[in-house]
């Protein structure tokens, strides 16, 4: 790889749903890497990924030094985003965190880059951008061609989040769930608090005093703080469901504009990001096994929702692995080397 220009940049989680699927897409948008290294824990130091034709060692993240790297792309989990973003900063490293370990913090840009890329600014103040939950991007980046053509006033969500979002572990406890009841055999519960073979369970991250949990919250404060705007009223309801890949997403909206479900086609059919699939006469809304492995947030099913003046109801769906959490961050490091680096 030397010799080669560009950035010297490294994945932290590289063994992980989101870490692979980052090294990935880097390769596929050809992004400018230089050099990459790829960091882990302890358990999986030592394994080789392969990236441009070139196996890639992977490093334990204790000890590792950050001098030299200008890009970080971390997805270790919160708690290890806590203790090493600070310190890949304190070396010179731009961080991109998909952790929800900084997402808040008034100094931390939060970004979607289709809804609010000149924030990416703001990374001189802490050197670490946050990426949003993925639950919450594929919402805002539906939400906000809406927003500035109707001024949105209240959104009531549900979620229909998939295994992948709780990282490999789960996606692993799903099959073997599903393995073990056909062979009626018993199975542990070891990622979700219950079974997640052929059920729901509404109850994602953990619960709060207000009584949502975590993930709900989630979806309230970081949709007003990536639309800048705290006078949208959001409410959620988020539910793990036995699908492997893509999130979905029932979303209610009022707006203060009379607004018609032909203007909002319009308006999402001309926004960037988004994909309109809404032929209910030949059954076609979008599916977590269509949308999934795609880059589009894809939106079906809009009507009116005839019980308020101006209200829509509608579908939406995407990968969370990929707009959810690693296209996100690698299309936030596209913006930052092209017009900061
Ligand atoms: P995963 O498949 O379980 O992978 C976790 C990754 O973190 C693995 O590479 C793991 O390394 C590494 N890791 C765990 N503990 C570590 C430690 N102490 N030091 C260094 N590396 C460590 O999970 P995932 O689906 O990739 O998600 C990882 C994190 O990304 C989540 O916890 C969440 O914070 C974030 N995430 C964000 C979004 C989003 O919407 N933005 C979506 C999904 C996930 P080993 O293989 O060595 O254990
Ligand atoms: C930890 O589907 C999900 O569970 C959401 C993804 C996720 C997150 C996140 O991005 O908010 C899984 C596990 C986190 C977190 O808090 O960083």
């Amino acid at each position: 790889m030397a010799g080669r220009r560009g950035f010297n940049v490294c994945v932290v989680g590289a063994t992980g749903l989101v870490g692979k699927e980052i090294i990935s897409i880097l390769e596929e948008r050809k992004f400018p890497v230089k050099s990459l290294r790829l960091f882990a824990s302890e358990r999986s130091a030592g394994e080789k990924i392969e990236f441009m034709g070139e196996d890639i060692t992977v490093e334990p993240l204790e000890g590792a030094s950050f001098k030299g790297i200008e890009i970080g792309l971390f997805s270790p989990g919160a708690s290890v985003s806590k203790v090493y973003a600070p310190k890949a900063t304190s070396e010179g490293c731009v961080v991109i965190d998909n952790t929800s370990q900084f997402r808040m913090e008034p100094d931390v840009p939060l970004v979607v880059p289709e809804v609010n890329p000149h924030r990416i600014a703001d990374y001189r103040k802490r050197g670490i951008i946050a990426n949003p939950n993925c639950s919450t991007i594929q919402m805002v980046v539906a939400l906000k061609p809406i927003h500035d053509r109707f001024r949105i006033r209240r959104v009531v969500v549900s979620t229909y989040q998939s295994v992948s979002g709780a990282g490999k572990s789960a996606m692993d406890e799903l099959s073997e769930q599903v393995r073990m009841l056909f062979n009626m055999r018993g199975f542990e519960c070891r990622v979700f608090p219950h079974r997640i073979a052929f059920n729901c369970i509404p109850h994602i991250d953990i619960f709060l005093e207000n009584r949502y949990t975590k993930e709900e919250m989630k979806m309230v404060l970081e949709t007003r703080k990536i639309m800048e705007d705290d006078s949208i009223r959001v409410t959620a309801t988020c539910v793990r469901v036995p699908v492997f890949v893509g999130h979905s997403e029932s979303i209610n909206i009022e707006t203060e504009r009379p607004v018609t479900c032909e203007e909002v086609r319009k308006v999402l059919e001309d926004a960037p990001g988004v994909e309109v699939v809404d032929d209910p006469e030949n059954a076609e809304y979008p599916m977590p096994v269509d949308c999934s492995e795609r880059d589009e947030v894809f939106v079906g099913r809009i009507r009116k929702d005839e019980s308020v003046e101006n209200g829509i109801n509608m579908w939406v769906v995407a990968d969370n692995l990929r707009k959810g959490a690693a296209l996100n961050a690698v299309q936030i490091a596209e913006l930052l080397i092209k017009e900061y680096l």
